[in-house]
């Protein structure tokens, strides 16, 4: 049987410092403002708390663009605060992971300061540098536009950036990069926190011939980016030297990891992570920032590869929303006034009874849906003005265009602040305004509402982690797709030994039908109607627009 662990059992939710709470009316959310609301994340049953950085940076990249790891971000708090922080996490039976971003740092990081001074320094190779007199080295393109080689004016020579200019690639094959690396993981571990959230783990290897990007390769660099020939070697070292030490959870962001590759990360046999976050299921309706039609029938058919691909040896992660994407009810339910609730209790209940350890991020235990954008200038995302110079400013794309997309993709619908009550700006902030624009729904949509409800998608979470709490064929149970060609309905079964659940759910705004052998006599356990407690006296099962069950099989 496979292997039983805390971080298997656990269900996550994802904090976004920023955009979470504001204590101090700078408009800014912070470490204090965290305090202050955990009991509305303890109240939900959570039992780990992923922290989006929180380390000292400049921001170009909200913190993704660390200046000091050892450090608290000025505007998030203090050590003492941070300490406070893990102290009432603790005192709330939860655990804390935090993000670690070592594939690169800030440019004002000491090493990065050090390394371009001069070809001579002692830093140099700390990053990754090719001589300015052979021109640009390579075609690799940054994440937020333009080339990943930036020619810096120290020296003449270039250095590479993955992302941002302002955030430059470390290089892993110098020993004291990592050496580095693991004494800043020990320094967080020793304090207590449970772990790590990788930032784009599988990029820190590089091939150092630097090929040039097939035409191909161009449309999806994160798979070139992420098969470095060193990669596993380094994910070992790390488990060896420090992982292994501690009882902590991993979890690897696997921008441009195949299904071939999973299991190289995830396969208890090879110590590497506990868990990837693959991207498969939310980039689904993606063309890179074109948005497009996503089926059901494929949604399905990835979550059962995603299953198959870690199999019984490996974990996966369960997540419809981070930081980075769109809203997860905008995204993959119906965000209608009449559609809202019930789908993101359909999707609550789709994600908390998969195989996989699920992820809640801010703001989806209330439902919150994207920010209604009118104008480029609202954004604040550095993604955005990669775009806005990469396609508009050379006419490869209108604006009107980059607009409407940009209103179902962007990673800004994810950052507004989150909806605590009806109070001006919702309760994130005594600010006039916070650092961005707090979505004009917080009147209907909010916090404090939805606690005070029993019916709400607040309280529907509450509920599903409860039930996984308590039902070991939710954790452990084997994942069957029991209708792959219904175009409406999305139902599997968990199995284990004699333990079965069904998850039956209509993606659809219209009334549908599905028929399975077993369902007679099945107990309703959840509903995202009324039906709880019913007992199903056919085969046949009538699912109304976006219901949601959870049966058990007797
Ligand atoms: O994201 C890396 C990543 O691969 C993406 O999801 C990326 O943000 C997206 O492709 C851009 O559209 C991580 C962080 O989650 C993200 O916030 C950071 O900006 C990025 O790394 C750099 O640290
Ligand atoms: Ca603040």
């Amino acid at each position: 049987a496979e292997s039983r662990h805390w971080w298997k059992e656990a269900v996550a939710y994802q904090i976004y410092p920023r955009s979470f709470a504001d204590s101090n009316g700078d408009g800014i959310g912070d470490i204090p403002g965290i305090i202050e609301k955990l009991d509305h994340v303890a109240g939900l049953g959570i039992d780990v708390i992923w922290l989006s950085p929180h380390f000292d940076s400049p921001n170009a990249d909200n913190g993704y663009d660390i200046r000091d790891y050892r450090k608290v971000m000025a505007e998030f708090g203090t050590m003492a605060d941070f300490d406070r922080l893990l102290a009432e996490i603790k005192k709330r039976g939860m655990r804390l992971i935090i993000d670690l971003v070592v594939n690169h740092t800030s440019d004002e990081h000491e090493w990065f300061v050090e390394s371009r001074s001069s070809r001579d320094s002692d830093k140099r190779d700390y990053y990754i540098w090719r001589d300015g007199a052979k021109g640009v080295p390579n075609n690799f393109v940054s994440y937020f536009g333009g080339s990943a080689w930036e020619k810096d004016a120290a020296t003449g020579d270039y250095y590479l950036h993955y992302f941002a200019k302002k955030q430059p690639d470390l290089n892993w094959d110098n020993e004291k990069v990592r050496t580095q690396v693991y004494d800043l993981m020990r320094f967080w571990l020793d304090k207590g926190v449970s772990g790590f959230r990788m930032d784009v783990i599988p990029f820190i290897s590089k091939n150092f011939d630097f090929p040039d990007l097939t035409e191909e390769e161009m449309k999806d660099p994160g798979r070139v980016y992420a098969s470095g020939p060193r990669l596993h070697e380094y994910l070992q070292e790390m488990n060896r030297e420090v992982l292994s030490k501690y009882d902590c959870m991993t979890v690897g962001e696997a921008a441009g990891v195949s299904d071939a590759q999973t299991p190289l990360f995830v396969d208890e046999a090879r110590n590497e992570l506990n868990m990837i976050f693959n991207f498969a299921v939310v980039m689904l309706d993606r063309d890179g920032w074109r948005h497009k039609e996503r089926k059901l029938t494929d949604l399905k058919a990835t979550f059962d590869r995603l299953d198959k691909a870690v199999g019984m040896t490996g974990w996966n992660t369960v997540f419809l929303g981070n930081h980075d994407q769109p809203r997860t009810v905008s995204h993959f339910g119906d965000a209608a006034p009449e559609f809202r609730a019930l789908s993101a209790k359909a999707l609550a209940t789709m994600m908390l009874t998969m195989r996989g350890t699920p992820f809640i991020y801010q703001g989806e235990e209330i439902g919150m849906v994207n920010y209604p954008f009118t104008d480029l200038d609202q954004f604040d995302d550095i993604e955005v003005r990669g775009l806005r110079q990469d396609y508009v400013d050379t006419g490869k794309a209108s604006a009107e265009e980059l607009l409407e997309n940009l209103n179902k993709v962007s990673r800004d619908h994810a950052r507004t602040p989150m909806q605590w009550d009806a109070s001006k700006n919702a309760g994130f902030t005594t600010a006039e305004k916070p650092w961005l624009a707090v979505n004009p729904n917080y009147h209907e949509i909010n916090a404090e509402a939805a606690r005070a409800d029993d019916g709400s998608v607040y309280h529907h979470y509450r509920r599903l982690i409860a039930l996984r709490h308590e039902t070991p064929a939710l954790v452990y149970g084997t994942y069957e797709d029991l209708a792959p060609d219904h175009d409406a309905v999305f139902a599997f079964e968990r199995r284990l030994d004699d333990e079965r659940l069904i998850t039956a759910i209509n993606f659809s705004r219209v009334p549908v039908m599905w028929k399975h052998d077993g369902l007679e006599g099945a107990n309703v356990l959840i509903s995202n109607d009324d039906r709880r407690g019913e007992t199903l006296s056919s085969e046949e099962l009538t699912l109304l627009p976006w219901e949601a069950l959870v049966l058990k099989v007797p």
